[in-house]
């Protein structure tokens, strides 16, 4: 009951009724990782149907975003388990031109609940800040996120600036975000894609040489 309430709340931007009702699916023993996949973002989804059939404008789905927002600042602290052991590093961000986040939190909290350091550039990072968090972070892994068609072009532009810095096979590079696809992430010579934050916590581990 209570997560059909997440998904009406997300879905009409109801910031305060998403807080109440994401409060009353985990008392209801839901764990956050069903209040998430099954609540909010299918919500999103559906926010994103209606936008593309010109029944939803920008407006709204920025207050969907910060109703999202409003669970995941419950939800953080429940996936990402405390006290488990560092794994290794990741630098994440959303590609320059992008300013799609929640794709991007959701991944790095999923990653920090794994075990990994987060280092989060936020949005729009170009090419060159991502060389040199690299350069003076030595991360693992650098994981990057865009939900536009146009803005996968800064994926390749980043993977190219690392090659020219001299420094692509000192990290392993993730691509995600819901333009992405496998055959996308093989094309480019990313080392690894996965399609949802769950999965991409699993794939970090593995290209790390851990168990998953
Ligand atoms: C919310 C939203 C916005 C909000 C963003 C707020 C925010 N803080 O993020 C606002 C209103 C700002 C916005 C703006 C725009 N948006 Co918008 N937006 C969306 C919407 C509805 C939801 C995105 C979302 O958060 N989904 C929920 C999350 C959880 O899913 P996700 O991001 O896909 O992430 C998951 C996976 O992809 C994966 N993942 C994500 N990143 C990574 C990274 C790695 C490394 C890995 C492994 C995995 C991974 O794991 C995540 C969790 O499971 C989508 C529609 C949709 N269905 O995607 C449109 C959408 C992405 N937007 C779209 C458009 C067109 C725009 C605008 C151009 C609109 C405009 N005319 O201004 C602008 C662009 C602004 C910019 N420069 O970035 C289009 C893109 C079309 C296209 N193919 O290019 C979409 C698809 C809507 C549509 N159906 O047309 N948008």
């Amino acid at each position: 009951m209570s997560l059909e309430n997440v998904y009406e709340a997300v879905l009409t931007g109801n910031a305060p009724a998403t807080a109440t009702a994401t409060q009353a699916s985990l008392d209801e023993g839901l764990t956050a990782e069903q209040v998430l996949n099954e609540g909010c973002i299918p919500a999103m989804t559906e926010v994103g149907r209606q936008f593309e059939i010109g029944e939803k404008f920008v407006p709204e789905m920025l207050i969907s975003a910060r109703a999202m927002t409003a669970a995941t600042t419950i939800l953080k602290p429940l996936l990402a388990e405390e006290g488990v052991e560092k794994v290794g590093t990741v630098i994440i961000g959303t590609v320059a031109g992008d300013l799609h986040d929640i794709g991007k939190n959701l991944v790095g909290m999923m990653m920090e609940g794994a075990g990994f350091e987060i280092m989060d550039l936020g949005t729009d990072v170009t090419p060159q800040q991502f060389v040199e968090s690299v350069k003076e972070t030595k991360p693992d892994i650098i994981a990057m996120s865009a939900l536009l068609t146009t803005t996968t072009k800064s994926m390749i532009s980043t993977i190219d600036a690392l090659n020219e810095a001299g420094i692509r096979d000192q990290v392993k590079v993730m691509v995600g975000g819901a333009p992405i696809t496998q055959g996308f992430a093989d094309k480019i010579g990313a080392d690894g894609f996965s399609a949802d934050a769950g999965s991409a916590a699993r794939k970090a581990k593995e290209l790390i040489g851990l168990a998953a």
